[in-house]
């Protein structure tokens, strides 16, 4: 048997039914090198996996989300290295797996694979502090996890090719404007305004919030028509669940929905 090791570059815990990761890395800004990326992966599979969980947090600490890739991890790579070895892909993209909501609780920098990373995550709830950019350009690369497909989906074409093409950065309030965030909070109350948002989401049935969250992430697959076809038909399914006649039964007789998760 493997043995298991605590995970280091991550704190993991739960809060209710709530699974909270938190970005630990704090001499680095949460540099994202390999074995944080392994053990983050890990961490939100073992959550998707738990029954007693409904919804997860992803989080940093207050000056950084993440501040990109670790560059002094990368620096001497050669082009035969990154694509014989398939830079990073391996264990990178892990949380587009997840198929419970994950919100992204960020403050301070995300950049790089930080702002990557927090895309990736279901909505993003930002700090007042948080600072979005895509600075690669400055080290001579380009984004390579899906910064320059997932931006201009969020905030547009212009937006994303400015942050992109002069690695500005972009605040929370410009953000919140642009669509990149759901709602802006003042720092200290960034933890409690996500874990609100995590209990309200396990509050309901986790059939339909998984349902829910694969038929938004469809519409930026394929076209309009696929997509709400998709959407019909995962709709319909959701009438053979306890929780569908539960919750419309409750709404009828003026009470309390009391879901099981089935
Ligand atoms: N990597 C490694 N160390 C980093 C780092 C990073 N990305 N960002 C910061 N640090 C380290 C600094 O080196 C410093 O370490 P010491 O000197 O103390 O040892 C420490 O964190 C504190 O940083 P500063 O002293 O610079 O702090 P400041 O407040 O002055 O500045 C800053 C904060 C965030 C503005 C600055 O540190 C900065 O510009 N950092 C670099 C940001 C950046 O360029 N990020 C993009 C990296 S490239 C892919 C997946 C992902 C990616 C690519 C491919 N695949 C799946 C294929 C992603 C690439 C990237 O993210």
């Amino acid at each position: 048997m493997t043995p298991t090791t605590a995970p280091e570059c991550i704190t993991v815990r739960t809060e209710g039914r709530v699974g909270i990761v938190t970005l630990n890395r704090p001499k680095q800004l949460n540099a994202l090198n390999n074995q944080l990326m392994d053990e983050l992966g890990a961490a939100l599979k073992a959550f998707d996996a738990d029954d007693d969980i409904g919804c997860m947090i992803l989080t940093g600490s207050e000056k950084a989300f993440a501040a990109g890739a670790d560059i002094g991890a990368m620096a001497s790579y050669t082009f035969a290295d990154v694509y014989k070895g398939d830079y990073i892909t391996r264990n990178w993209e892990t949380i587009r797996s997840i198929r419970k909501p994950v919100i992204g609780a960020v403050s301070g920098f995300a950049l790089g694979g930080g702002c990557e990373l927090a895309m990736m995550c279901d909505f993003i709830i930002a700090a007042d502090n948080a600072k979005f950019g895509q600075p690669e350009i400055k080290l001579g690369i380009i984004p390579g996890a899906g910064g320059t497909q997932r931006l201009p989906r969020a905030v547009g074409k212009s937006k994303a090719m400015d942050m992109v093409l002069t690695a500005r950065m972009m605040d929370a309030t410009e953000a919140e404007r642009a669509g990149l965030v759901s709602r802006v909070v003042p720092l200290e109350k960034l933890m409690d305004e996500a874990l609100g948002a995590a209990l309200i989401i396990c509050g309901f049935s986790l059939p339909s919030v998984m349902a829910a969250k694969e038929s938004v992430n469809r519409a930026f697959e394929g076209s309009l028509s696929d997509g709400v076809m998709f959407e019909r038909r995962i709709f319909h399914a959701l009438f053979a669940t306890a929780d569908q006649k539960e919750g419309m039964d409750a709404f009828v007789n003026k009470r309390k929905a009391e879901f099981k998760h089935q």
